[in-house]
């Protein structure tokens, strides 16, 4: 914790298929909340992929429309820094359901660019440890032995 007892973190984020076009005003909203953009990078997950990235919801019923959802098409996923990032980017991202953020003032992101309870726009990790699993996923860290890293997660 720094003198005002804030913490700097780093957090997962991703712009999931339905917003890349917002990319944009998106990152405008990740700087109104004092957050800044350390990594970024457009890509495409493969089915297996997209259901590596979010196993911790394997038995839910929703599964499978996520997991075609966030393979559909390229999505843009950044690490984002700032004084407690997680939760800050979790509040800018608005409830779940954007059908339920819609009742919310001021409007969150998935109010403004998501859809439903699945289109939603974006992802924010729940968790430092999520944080921690999620940018490793994304963006592997490397072991010091030149310009390739055996990455869990590959561009393809
Ligand atoms: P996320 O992980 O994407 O940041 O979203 P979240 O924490 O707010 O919500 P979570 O419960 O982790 O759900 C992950 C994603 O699954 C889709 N979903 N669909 N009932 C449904 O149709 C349903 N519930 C969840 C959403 O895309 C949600 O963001
Ligand atoms: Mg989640």
């Amino acid at each position: 914790a720094n003198k005002l007892g804030s913490k700097k973190e780093r957090t997962l984020a991703m712009i999931k298929p339905d917003a890349v076009t917002k990319v944009g005003d998106i990152i405008q909203m990740i700087y109104d909340a004092s957050l800044i953009v350390t990594k970024a990078k457009m890509t495409k997950l493969t089915g297996k992929q997209a259901a590596d990235f979010y196993m911790e919801h394997q038995s839910k019923s929703f599964f499978n429309n996520l997991v075609q959802f966030v393979s559909s098409g390229p999505i843009i996923v950044m690490e984002l820094m700032g004084d407690e990032a997680v939760s800050v980017w979790r509040k800018v991202l608005g409830p779940t359901d954007s059908g339920v953020a819609r009742k919310d003032v001021p409007a969150s992101l998935r109010v403004q660019f998501g859809t439903d309870g699945t289109k939603n726009a974006g992802h924010g990790s729940d968790s430092l440890a999520s944080a921690a699993r999620e940018l490793e996923f994304f963006f592997p860290s490397t072991t010091g032995h030149g310009p390739t890293n055996t990455a869990k997660y590959q561009d393809s």
